[in-house]
Order: structure tokens, then C-alpha cells, then sequence
């Protein structure tokens, strides 16, 4: 996965590259029998893949996830990618509890390693979150801007280093740390569901735009936020 820019010249430049890793995508964490469970957005453990499709741009998968002895599957989870031919990058997670019983505590994570300039120029990046706008600005001197955004507002946040971000049982909340950089940056947002009774669905929409300007990636949001209306409905 990449987004680029075209100049003049008609050389590309890479904006971003390898925005997924092992670590990116969605993430969900949730507690069933009081046990908290981490749904890795790349594990297979107890994930079963229930169909998946990709045309013009686009990525539907549907995925489902029973924890380790628990009787059945607890949640359903559809993720859409959506990136065609603009530096934008739209993601969407709906997540449906398909079990029996009210699940506790869920909550959704977007993770993205991100390198600005491509792989070559990953350590001179650099990554605020602005608790005004709610957003995750990253930037280095190519220059190339990048904005993640998402709605609903994200509940928490992180940006560090690519190998210290990550979620697990015993932290299942992210750090609120908001400023990183240079260096090897990635980005993570959070968001807190509370109980989710059977049959109940949260969905969640991320926009990673990028552009030479800071102003020209906000804009792109916006664009972003009509695509996402008009694109994954
Ligand atoms: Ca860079
Ligand atoms: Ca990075």
C-alpha cells in the first residue's frame, strides 16, 4: 500500500509508504467471561475469514472472532479500504456482536506505521495529535503532510515509535502521548464503545490524507469525509 503525488515532471513522489505493517489495521479488544481478549487486526487466532472481495480501489473483508474456549464467535467485523487514484486513504470497521451475551468494555483501534518519503526517508518523521481538531498530523521536510482523521472522535491516542506501539491485555488503553519525532513514527487512535449488547453494531471511519501542504491535506479531508458517504455506503 502506497499514496503518491505526480509532479511536473511526471516523476512520482511517494508520500507514504507501507502505511500496514503486521501491527496496522484494526484492532479490538473487548471482555467476555470476565476475561479481556486483544483481537489482533493481522492474527489468525481464532479469526475466521468469512468472505473478502477487491474492485476499483477497493477492500471488503469479513472477518469473525471466537476467543481461545469460548463456545462460539462473539464479534463480526467488516472492514472496507477504499483508495482511488487520490493521496487518500479511506478505512472503515463495523463491528456487530454476534454472540448471545452483552460483551464489555469493547473497543476499537486504528494502528498505521507510517513513513513519510517513502521507506527511505522513515526516520526524519515526525507526528503531533491535536486535541482541538482530534487529528494526527505528521510531517518531515520532503516536505510531504500527512492528516489522519476519523469519526467518530477517537477516545485516545498514541504517536511513538513503530516497535513501542502496540496494544495488549494487560494495556488496553493507548498513551495520549502527542508529540514524536524525527524518527521512526507510527499512529494509533482509539475508540471506547462501552457494552455492546447482541445483535448490536459501532462502526468506526478513519481518512489518512496527504498532500505537499498542511492545508492542502485538510482539505482532502473534507474531500475524504464526502467520499466516504458517496464510496462505503
Ligand atoms: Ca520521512
Ligand atoms: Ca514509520
Amino acid at each position: 500500500m502506497r499514496l503518491g503525488l505526480v509532479d511536473e515532471a511526471r516523476k512520482e513522489c511517494v508520500l507514504l509508504s507501507r502505511p500496514a505493517d503486521y501491527k496496522g489495521g484494526f484492532w479490538v479488544t473487548y471482555t467476555v467471561n470476565n476475561t479481556r481478549v486483544v483481537w489482533e487486526s493481522m492474527s489468525k487466532d481464532g479469526t475466521r475469514l468469512v468472505s473478502s472481495d477487491s474492485h476499483r480501489g477497493r477492500v471488503d473483508v469479513t472477518l469473525e472472532h471466537t476467543p481461545a474456549a469460548h463456545p462460539g464467535p462473539v464479534f463480526r467485523q467488516e472492514v472496507t479500504a477504499w483508495s482511488y487514484d487520490r493521496p487518500v486513504l479511506l478505512a472503515r470497521s463495523r463491528l456487530t456482536n454476534i454472540s448471545r451475551d452483552t460483551v464489555r468494555d469493547v473497543k476499537t483501534y486504528f494502528l498505521m506505521d507510517l513513513d513519510l518519503g517513502g521507506y527511505e526517508s522513515c526516520r526524519d518523521d515526525t507526528a503531533t495529535f491535536d486535541t482541538v481538531s482530534a487529528m494526527v498530523h505528521l510531517s518531515d521536510e520532503c516536505p510531504v503532510h500527512v492528516l489522519m482523521a476519523s469519526r467518530p472522535r477517537a477516545s485516545r491516542w498514541d504517536v511513538g515509535s513503530a516497535i513501542r506501539l502496540a496494544v495488549d491485555r494487560d494495556r488496553p488503553d493507548l498513551g495520549n502521548n502527542s508529540q514524536y519525532g524525527p524518527g521512526d513514527v507510527a499512529a494509533a487512535l482509539q475508540w471506547d464503545h462501552g457494552d455492546l449488547g447482541p445483535g448490536t453494531t459501532t462502526m468506526v471511519d478513519v481518512a489518512v490524507t496527504a498532500a505537499r501542504t498542511y492545508s492542502g491535506a485538510l482539505s482532502a479531508v473534507a474531500e475524504a469525509w464526502e467520499l466516504s458517504s458517496r464510496e462505503l455506503r
